[in-house]
């Protein structure tokens, strides 16, 4: 009698229909497993199996079970049937098709690549409110990148201090201030210090440069806090919250959509701990996929990398996950993305971050182009003249990109942009 019936999750003679989800993974078996077996072992534990044969089964149980349908070297595509799912829970679907399947002894490594997602299983979530260009006629910014920075050091600051800072960013021609992922509410500085300090500098530099100015602040910590955060920056003028999603949880992010969307914030998405389950390339989630998961949820931003900067990250990452947040449709492209057609919902803004200076700008913007929220940080306040000139800087770097001038060109007639060249040059940090 069999043991085990991983092979009735394999149907290499299957074509999905429009309304399976369908997941791209890249695996490796353990010695003495098949390729087909092992691929049946990931669609059964992420679907309706077991690890054993059952004495009885339900009549419905044929129609939800996922099928490995398509095998190529260590990828494998499967299909899920949309009624495994429930309606508008995107926990749910973690928990299945990015759940156990990672522990089994029976692979050495599994990744989760990519999901397409039919438009019967994305018509239950909203997806971001604003999309790019609601921000954009929010902040009133049309022809250029988004540009924000992060006082820095990451955290010490007093709120009266961290809001010079931002003053400071601001009058450099910049647009947000944003909070770092580590900074929420500390005895040194308090949220609600932070905001109410920042507001009242916000209509200062609004005021003298008739610029928008924004901020990101940093609202994560259990729910019932986000939301009293979410509150008070509503009512002192904001227009954005801030949320380091990865630590706060999918739940959680699912709650303050909508709970910023009412109040009209749109939300910063910070990554902090991606890492730990997307930089070991074969094993653990991509970053697209938190980026697609977090686009149908409806965060506005969320982190993307710079492929040029501090943290890891390659162009072609970079690329891809720019597709998946600000294209209505992506077309698949072999071992590495899904066919995805977003339907009604809106499009969200990439934010490039991590280790970057204005000498660095140009390459960023040749990978994104100006749909993006770029974050000079160190990069600024490191600036030899201090906040306000590497914000000139970095707004200088982005002027000779657009006009299609070199940056020593540029830095001739721009003294800021000299003096950031002349510190940093075109070094990469590491
Ligand atoms: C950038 C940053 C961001 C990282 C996160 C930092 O500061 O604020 O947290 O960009 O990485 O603390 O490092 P600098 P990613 O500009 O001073 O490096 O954007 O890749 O998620
Ligand atoms: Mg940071």
């Amino acid at each position: 009698m069999a043991i085990d019936w991983y092979m009735d999750f394999v149907d290499l003679g299957f074509t999905p229909s429009t309304d399976n989800l369908v997941c791209l993974y890249y695996f490796e078996a353990e010695e003495g497993i098949s390729a087909e077996e092992a691929v049946g072992r990931i669609a059964s534990e992420s679907s309706t199996g077991t690890w054993t044969t059952l004495a009885t089964l339900p009549p419905r149980m044929k129609d939800l079970q996922a099928k490995a349908f398509a095998i190529d070297g260590n990828f494998v595509k499967i299909a899920y049937p949309l009624g495994l799912w429930e309606e508008g829970n995107a926990v749910q679907l973690l928990s299945g098709i990015a759940g156990n399947i990672f522990g089994m002894k029976a692979l050495k490594n599994l990744r989760l690549i990519d999901v397409s997602l039919p438009a019967a299983y994305l018509q239950h979530f909203k997806g971001p409110h604003f999309g790019m260009d609601g921000i954009r006629r929010m902040m009133d910014i049309h022809d250029r990148p988004l540009l924000g920075a992060v006082p820095k050091p990451k955290i010490g600051f007093s709120a009266e201090e961290h809001a010079q800072v931002g003053f400071e960013t601001w009058m450099g021609g910049f647009d947000f201030v944003k909070d770092d992922e580590n900074l929420t509410s500390t005895p040194f500085n308090r949220f609600e210090d932070r905001a109410a300090a920042l507001a009242k500098l916000r209509e200062k530099a609004e005021q003298i440069t008739g610029e928008k100015k924004s901020a990101f602040l940093n609202i994560t910590a259990d729910v019932e806090t986000m939301k009293r955060r979410a509150e008070l920056l509503a009512d002192s003028g904001w227009n954005y919250a801030m949320i380091d999603v990865v630590v706060a949880g999918t739940a959680s992010v699912m709650t303050m959509r909508d709970y910023c969307s009412d109040l009209g914030l749109a939300i910063h998405a910070h990554r902090a701990m991606h890492a730990a389950f997307d930089r070991n390339p074969y094993h653990g989630i991509s970053m697209q996929f938190l980026a697609k998961i977090m686009r149908m949820i409806g965060v506005t931003q969320i982190h993307t990398g710079t492929a040029v900067g501090k943290l890891v990250g390659t162009k072609k990452e970079v690329t891809i996950l720019a597709d998946v947040l600000r294209e209505q449709k992506t077309r698949a492209a072999e071992h590495l993305l899904l066919d995805q057609d977003w339907g009604r919902i809106k499009s969200a803004f990439p934010v490039s971050s991590g280790g970057l200076h204005p000498g660095l700008v140009p390459d960023v913007l040749d990978i994104y182009g100006i749909d993006l929220v770029l974050l000079v940080s160190g990069g600024v306040h490191g600036h030899p003249k201090g906040t306000r000139a590497g914000a000139r800087a970095t707004v200088q770097a982005i002027e000779a990109w657009q006009e299609g001038m070199s940056l020593d060109e540029k830095a001739k007639k721009a003294p800021e942009l000299q003096q950031a060249l002349e510190k940093w040059g075109y070094y990469r940090p590491k």
